[in-house]
């Protein structure tokens, strides 16, 4: 096994990925009596969730402002999307102290995550703006928002599901020095985790 894979399989076992996958199984098991059509009595059928797609991400943040609380901060971040439902979970550890307790902005943003250069990671991903679709809402249901609140041991998590399937590329998630506004804004951008899937 290379240890790229290994890698991969270490962030979804973290995260727990498998539980996401199931969810729906589970639930299609609950949703009731009725038999389906060409399943005999007292069998019961148990559907395959459908195929999914995973991107993830495990490292040491890339610093895009000096003398950051991220400097020495790490994070894993996995994304599942299935058919056009994704969900998102980010985990961050490693936070200097002097950020506990305080609330940060994180965002899926369409560009590489490129240490020292914010410009780099472009704008967030916005599903209307990648679909053509006008007027473009900013909104957590049309971007990937992943603010975390920072333990006092220095973690923190997040996670989000949104009804869209981003597009694959070169991205990243980036981390702001504010909680996310309702203008989609979080102040200047402190540190980022790349993302690259295709
Ligand atoms: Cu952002």
């Amino acid at each position: 096994m290379t240890g790229t894979v290994r890698g991969v399989l270490a962030a979804v076992g973290v995260l727990g990925v498998i539980g996401v996958i199931a969810g729906p199984v589970a639930a299609a098991q609950n949703a009731g009596p009725k038999q389906p059509p060409g399943v005999p009595r007292g069998e019961v059928a148990i559907p395959v969730a459908g195929e999914s797609d995973v991107a993830t991400s495990n490292g040491p943040l890339r610093a895009l402002a000096p003398h950051g609380p991220f400097e020495r901060g790490r994070a894993v971040v996995v994304m599942v999307s299935q058919g056009a439902r994704t969900t998102v979970r980010l985990k961050v550890t490693g936070v200097g102290r002097t950020a506990a307790g305080r609330t940060f902005g994180a965002h899926l943003h369409t560009g590489p995550c490129v240490a020292g250069d914010g410009a780099a990671a472009g704008p967030h991903y916005n599903t209307d703006v990648f679909n053509g679709r006008k007027p473009v809402r900013v909104d957590r249901e049309r971007e990937i928002w992943l603010d975390f609140t920072v333990s006092p041991s220095g973690a923190a998590k997040a996670s989000t599901a949104v009804p869209f399937a981003p597009k694959p590329g070169d991205r990243s998630i980036v981390i702001h020095e504010h909680a996310t506004d309702h203008h989609g804004t979080a102040g200047a951008r402190l540190a980022c985790l790349p993302l690259t899937w295709n």
